[in-house]
């Protein structure tokens, strides 16, 4: 089978046709390694969708409200990309099947392309993964792009981290989490919902999130997150919320924020390619063998490794 060459596939990509991005979104996943040299033209046709992550504890209600925020975003005549990040662990994989149909409304609007991933690229793990999946979804004139993926662990931060605007999902039976909370994903919020509204106690726990960012003064450069109230199963709040998003990217498209976002881009796409040149050198399992035996220290190790 012959491969179009990146400029069709690209062409393709822009004139709004599905099965290109399918295909190219099937590439990236398996870390298909004729995605590299597409990456400057990919990069350079998209228009700067607004990449939003959704993330939190497995069941806060996500997907649920991701298909919300997809109605209401199709009513204001916004082209909607939905990337699942499947992180590989058992409990979403049944999850992944169950955010299909909960989505299944859309499934016949061509305005909307949602797909789930797994993630086990060879171009640097989840977050190169997603952020290039991210460029695919731009390219092919998606916007908003919409990143849903279960706030359980690192690789789900970085993924967070690198929406532009991430929401964080909860729950009102937050009670002794807080302080967990707090400490790991709202970190990365840019907008704390509290979704099951409809649930007792959540204007409690909103009320609670709301005091605690307020004190929590680590963040001195920042006003804390806005914390939101939902209730996705009837849509409640919605609204609001898409209205929050969207004045966050207004907020957040100054040069600086993009100066910003740059650094932290090429910093990961940095530290992935030197994590990989190493791991491929010729000397990467004798540097292993003498820091594992404590003949080397690791810094020098990974000086070593770099300067080969
Ligand atoms: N009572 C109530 N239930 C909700 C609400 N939103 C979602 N749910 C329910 O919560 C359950 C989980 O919803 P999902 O949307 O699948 O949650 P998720 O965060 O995407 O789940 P994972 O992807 O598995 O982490 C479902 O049974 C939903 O119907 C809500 O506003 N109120
Ligand atoms: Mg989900």
């Amino acid at each position: 089978m012959i491969r179009a060459a990146s400029a069709d596939v690209i062409g393709e990509l822009a004139s709004g046709q599905r099965r290109p991005l399918a295909r190219l979104l099937t590439r990236i996943e398996n870390g298909d390694p004729s995605v590299r040299p597409m990456l400057p033209q990919l990069f350079a046709t998209g228009h700067g969708a607004h990449v939003v992550g959704i993330t939190g504890p497995p069941g806060s209600g996500k997907s649920t409200l991701v298909n919300a925020l997809i109605t209401e975003w199709r009513r204001r005549g916004r082209r909607v990309g939905i990337l699942a990040v499947d992180p590989s662990s058992p409990y979403t994989r049944g999850a992944i099947l169950g955010d299909r149909i909960r989505m299944m409304e859309h499934a016949a609007d061509r305005d909307v392309f949602m797909r789930s991933m797994a993630s086990r690229g060879e171009l640097g793990g989840v977050a190169a993964t997603t952020w290039i999946a991210a460029a695919a979804f731009d390219a092919a004139g998606y916007d908003p792009v919409l990143i849903e993926t279960v706030g359980a662990g690192q690789s789900e931060v970085e993924v967070a981290r690198l929406a532009e605007t991430t929401v964080v999902v909860e729950v009102p039976e937050m009670g002794d989490e807080v302080q967990a909370i707090k400490a790991g994903l709202l970190e990365v919020a840019d907008i704390i919902v509290v979704n099951k509204g409809d649930l007792p106690g959540a204007d409690r726990a909103a009320r609670q999130l709301r005091a605690m960012l307020s004190s929590a003064g680590g963040r001195v450069e920042r006003k804390p997150p806005p914390v939101m109230l939902t209730t996705a199963i009837s849509a409640g709040g919605v609204v609001a919320l898409a209205d929050a998003i969207e004045a966050h990217r207004a907020q957040s498209r100054t040069p600086i924020e993009a100066r910003e976002r740059a650094v932290s881009q090429i910093r990961r796409a940095l530290a992935d390619l030197a994590a990989r040149r190493a791991a491929e050198s010729s000397a990467w399992q004798t540097t292993v063998e003498a820091v594992a035996e404590r003949a080397l220290d690791p810094l020098t190790a990974a000086e070593r490794l770099l300067d080969r």
